[in-house]
Order: C-alpha cells, then structure tokens, then sequence
C-alpha cells in the first residue's frame, strides 16, 4: 500500500485517552488530539514566561540567559516570581508539555494499534528531567535544589554539583549511565552502517536484506542478534542510560553526603585484605 493510501486509510477516529472525537482531527499533516491542544497551551505559556524571566535578566544573550530557582531559604514553598516563582511555573509548564506530548504519542499509538513503545521511551526522558527538577529537590526539602534554565549557568550547575561529590565519576550509578550511553552509541554506528551497507547499494547493485545482515555478524563475530533483536537491544541500552542517570543523581544528597571516592571505601573496608 502506498504511503498517501494508507494514511487516508488510518486516518479514522477513535483510540483517544481523554477528550472523545473533540479534537479528534488533522491540521495539515500534524494530528491535534486533546493532548496536542494541551501541549500548545503549555509550551505557550512556558514560552512567554521563559521570555518574561529572561527579559527581567541583565543580557539577551542567548548563551548568558538564566532562569533560576529560588533560594534554598523558600524550601518546598511558592516564591516570589522575580526570585524563582518564574522558575516553579516554568517548570510546571515544562511537565505539563511533556507529558502531554506522551499522551498524544500514546494516543497515535493506539490509533494505529501499534505498541506504546514510543511514550515509554519518551516517558524516561520525562523521568530523568522530573528526578533532576521535583523528586530530588522534594527529597532534599528545597526547590532550590533544581538546576536553572540556561545554556551556560546549567553546564555551571552541573559542574558546581559535581565537585561537590569532589569526583562524580566515582558514583557507581553515573559509571552504568555513561556505560549505557556509549554502548548506545556503538550499537547505533554499528546498526546504522549495517542497515546502510545493506540497504543502500550502489546503482545497478541489487539490495541486500536481514540474510546479509546477520550473516556479516555470524562471520566477523559468531552471534547476530537478529533484525528485531536489535531494536530490541537498542531500546534497552537508551532506556537504562536514561535510567541510571537518573539513579545516579538522585542518590547524591539524599541517600550519598560525602565525595562519591570515598563511597567506594567499602572495598577497601571488605575483610579479604586483613
Ligand atoms: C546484529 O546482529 C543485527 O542483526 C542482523 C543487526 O541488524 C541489522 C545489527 O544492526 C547489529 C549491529 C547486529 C550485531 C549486534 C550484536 C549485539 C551482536
């Protein structure tokens, strides 16, 4: 079936979470959906106060703009807007968009009768940015606690937050996270060059499937994991660097105080060495 067919063909109602037939409708190519009004409405509103924030700072520099959260002395309550309060509700706005756009992917998804694959993925995305800005900060009792809005001043919060652990690729959590994130990127160089290699031939070259694929593995390596394998594999090698950057920091402060080097004393402490 030809791409335009099928999508006048699947173009139909039905599979929404909220809203019923409402906004169960295209605009142009894009699919609204309750969750697309909401998402609009958020990242509006998250937009304008973004440049309200901004426009209350010293520079338009993009690199230089910064949104911070309040002062640790407003614990888990409202601020003021000029000192933070712009920072909670772009923060509620950030979530609100967010999740909305999960749920206008799960909506799709279901319409197409497809997996929710998608927004789950998406979904650990969401977590690793809610870790960082709410369940961190509630569990250290100050919202202050968030990292600020801005290109240089969050690489500083990052850096500052760091050092103050004294040596953060020490923290065990934060060695899978990188761990994940690398074997992520070899798995895709290496899946993207295989697909390209196959699939891409030159003219007059005839196209080359999943045969060819796994039969280049069992050669150079002994073992294919199979075309869906792959994607399989994939998904999880994403999902768990998203994940364990997560862990990794949510344990710094609430459940680790100390420099994460000296975490690893228990290894020297193990009686083996007596
Ligand atoms: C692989 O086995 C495979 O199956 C045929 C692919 O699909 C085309 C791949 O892209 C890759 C990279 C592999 C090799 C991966 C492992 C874990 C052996």
């Amino acid at each position: 079936m030809a791409l335009l067919t099928f999508e006048r063909k699947y173009r139909v109602r039905g599979g929404t979470l909220l809203g019923g037939d409402l906004f169960d409708f295209w605009f142009g190519p894009f699919y609204v959906g309750f969750f697309g009004v909401t998402t609009i409405f958020f990242a509006a509103i998250g937009t304008g106060l973004i440049l309200w924030g901004a426009a209350l700072g010293p520079t338009w520099n993009p690199w230089l703009i910064n949104i911070a959260p309040p002062d640790l002395k407003y614990g888990l309550g409202l601020a003021p807007l000029k000192e933070g309060g712009l920072w909670q509700l772009i923060t509620v706005c950030a979530i609100g968009a967010f999740v909305s756009w999960a749920l206008r992917q799960a909506e799709i998804a279901r319409k197409l009768g497809m997996g929710l694959h998608v927004p789950a993925a998406y979904g650990v995305a969401i977590f690793a940015y809610v870790t960082l800005v709410v369940i961190r900060p509630l569990l250290l009792g100050a919202w202050g606690h968030g990292f600020p809005y801005g290109i240089f001043s969050h690489l500083d919060w990052v850096s500052n937050v760091g050092y103050q652990y004294l040596h953060f690729h020490y923290n065990p959590a934060h060695m899978l996270a990188v761990s994940f994130f690398f074997t992520t990127t070899f798995a895709l160089s290496l899946h993207g060059s295989a697909i390209l290699s196959a699939a891409n031939p030159k003219k007059g070259e005839r196209l080359k499937g999943a045969e060819h694929e796994n039969t280049f593995f069992r050669d150079h390596i002994g073992y294919s994991i199979g075309v869906l394998g792959i994607h399989r594999l994939g998904l999880f090698l994403a999902l768990s660097a998203g994940f364990w950057s997560a862990v990794c920091i949510v344990i710094s402060g609430p459940f680790w105080t100390r420099g994460w080097p000296e975490w690893w004393n228990w290894w020297l402490d193990l009686p083996i060495w007596r």
